[in-house]
């Protein structure tokens, strides 16, 4: 559904470029609404645009737009948008993913200092004239700072769960082709790092040539990098929204396709195990299981284990050694006296020492959720298809969290509101069985540690996840004191996110974690691996840190859609790298020993 995809990234970029050039509001609403209206279409609407009934028939979709659509599937483009792009430059649209940088401030900055792109924007900034513009106190201005800074160590790497689905689509794929006999994704994906540079995949093949061909042949593929033999690079075109910001430094052009690095190796049957073992890396873990090969007379590569025979020359597989063990990761770490080591923990963290092998979290291991939004806040869901989409997932306990009263833009609830919606989930609790529905709410930890609601409310609540949302970009010092505050407050189960920090968008709050993790063991509070891949907050070394200190961990998809219960597996996975126990999640225990626990601190 290319056609959908142009036409969301166009209507979005007019309703961009018509903010900066200070266009009617009513106007840019609409482009803005049609935009997100046809991202969440599932028909292919070049099929339609042949139609202008049918498209105005579609609920967000007005006729001017209709129009623009038509012209879109006719031309290939539309006229209005060329026009906006030849009267806005096209840095300055960048400069919106900037958090602290509305349109307004933007658009000042290109009208009254003739900035066009982030390296005018630095300029005004380093000679302090950005401090003559209105609202441009010294706060705002280091807020803005530190945005650029972080903005700039953006990487490019992907998100997780933007190319987790990639991958498993390129798999799939790879599986369908004839003579293809194994395939699967390996390196920092099959790790489950936070962000991934490429992805990695292995496939074994009965002619390899076909296989290389499929793979650079895929109807997603924008460039062919490399072509070997055995290796394939392709660029891979992706249909996310990266937003604006990740273009910075890479490619000029606001308009092009973002995508993604895929390499695919065809590897040898026999040595299946040491391929995927190599190509999943990381590569510090490969060089200490290297190096434990070679104290044990034996050498390791991506053929197989082999006994190390230092006289000869070339590799030993060329020479027709057979090796002691190549075929499965298990068979080779069994060779070099190791338990099999669960690709989330090859970091080089110590894994090699690793004796007990007391069971790490898994996916199915989850049988409650603890952080999700309905309606009333800023959720798309109504408090029964929580509770039913909770349940389909075989969840014994749902917690209902909406926002606080701070959070005015995500729909905080008064407490009027909030007794008003105990009669709702205690009527839902009649209704649905099978599910137990718990009254919580996710309350906003304010800058000064305080919270959102009294504490004879938190009290009389089920749950209550306590995170921050404004003021992240506070001193450690402060933050510190922040979230120890959270954590002494009788009535708090989790903490939510605990940094607030977005992964290559938003630094978060950076306390002294052993602080934050005693206190938590003191107080009995949970602190939270927030699923999101946006978020993945506690962070893997976080998790780490707090599992070794003896805290709890919740794992919760912070539920405002349907679709946020699948990013449970980024929480999981996350969980692992971090050494997490099943135990030590509290979102695994049984019914009655989560509600015991949760009912020490309510009721
Ligand atoms: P990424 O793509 O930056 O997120 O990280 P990785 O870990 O996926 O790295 P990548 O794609 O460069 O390589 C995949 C794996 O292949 C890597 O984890 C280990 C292995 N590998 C690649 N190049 C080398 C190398 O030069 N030496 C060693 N020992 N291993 C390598
Ligand atoms: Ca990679
Ligand atoms: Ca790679
Ligand atoms: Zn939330």
């Amino acid at each position: 559904m290319s056609f959908n995809r142009d036409a969301v990234r166009l209507l979005k970029n007019i309703a961009e470029m018509m903010e900066l050039l200070g266009e009617n509001p009513f106007k840019i609403n609409a482009h803005a609404r049609a935009a997100r209206t046809i991202e969440g279409l599932s028909q292919d609407l070049r099929a339609l645009a042949a139609d202008r009934t049918a498209l105005t028939d579609i609920e967000g979709i007005g006729p001017k737009i209709a129009d623009k659509l038509i012209e879109l599937a006719e031309t290939g483009n539309i006229s209005e948008h060329q026009s906006l792009a030849a009267k806005v430059p096209p840095g300055l649209v960048r400069l919106l993913g900037i958090p602290g940088l509305g349109p307004k401030t933007v658009r000042l900055l290109w009208q009254e200092r003739g900035v066009t792109d982030l390296a005018g924007l630095k300029a005004i900034i380093e000679d302090g004239s950005i401090l003559e513009l209105p609202r441009m106190g010294k706060k705002a201005v280091e807020k803005i700072s530190r945005a650029i800074r972080f903005a700039e160590q953006d990487t490019g790497r992907l998100h997780l769960g933007v190319a987790m689905p990639v991958a498993e689509t390129i798999v799939q794929h790879m599986h369908s082709i004839e003579g293809v006999t194994r395939v699967t994704f390996a390196g920092s994906l099959r790790r489950g790092q936070e962000t991934i540079g490429d992805i990695d995949v292995l496939v074994c093949a009965d002619d390899p040539a076909t296989a290389g061909e499929a793979f650079r042949t895929m109807p997603e593929v924008v460039a062919v990098l490399a072509a070997g033999e055995t290796k394939s690079s392709v660029r891979y075109g992706l249909d996310v929204d990266l937003g604006r910001w990740n273009f910075e430094g890479k490619s000029g052009d606001a308009e092009e396709r973002p995508s993604v690095q895929v390499d695919l190796r065809v590897v040898p049957e026999a040595s299946w195990g040491a391929a995927l073992m190599y190509f999943t890396g990381s590569k510090q873990h490969n060089v200490r299981l290297r190096e434990r090969a070679l104290k044990q007379g034996l050498t390791l590569n991506e053929y197989g284990l082999f006994p190390e025979d230092r006289e000869a020359k070339g590799s030993p597989q060329s020479r027709g050694i057979e090796p002691v063990a190549a075929a499965t990761e298990e068979d080779i770490y069994a060779a070099l006296g190791l338990p099999f080591v669960p690709p989330e923990l090859r970091e080089d963290r110590g894994e090699l020492t690793l004796e007990a092998t007391s069971p790490l979290i898994e996916l199915g291991d989850v049988r409650a959720e603890l952080h999700a939004h309905t309606t009333e806040s800023d959720g798309k869901l109504e408090l029964a298809e929580l509770a039913a989409l909770a349940k389909d997932r075989g969840f014994h306990t749902i917690a209902v969290t909406d926002h606080s009263k701070s959070a005015a833009i995500a729909g905080g609830l008064t407490v009027k509101r909030l007794r008003a919606q105990r009669e709702a989930i205690e009527a839902a609790r009649e209704e649905i069985e099978g599910i137990t529905i718990l009254h919580g709410s996710e309350v906003d930890i304010l800058a000064d540690g305080s919270l959102d609601y009294d504490d004879d409310i938190l009290a009389w609540l089920d749950v209550v996840v306590a995170s921050p949302h404004a003021a992240l970009s506070q001193d450690p010092k402060a933050a510190t004191t922040r979230l120890l505050r959270a954590i002494e407050n009788p009535h708090v189960n989790v903490i939510g996110h605990p940094t607030g920090r977005l992964i290559n968008k938003r630094a978060g709050l950076d306390p002294a974690m052993d602080e934050v993790f005693a206190a938590a063991i003191e107080h009995d509070v949970a602190l939270e691996i927030n699923a999101h891949w946006l978020r993945l907050d506690l962070r893997d070394t976080h998790v780490r840190g707090a599992v070794e200190a003896g805290c709890l961990i919740a794992i919760n998809c912070d539920v405002h859609r349907a679709a946020d219960f699948a990013n449970l597996r980024y929480g999981v996975l996350t969980g692992r790298r971090g050494w997490l126990l099943r135990e030590r999640c509290v979102n695994t225990w049984s019914a009655k020993k989560l509600h015991g626990w949760l009912g020490q601190k309510h009721g």
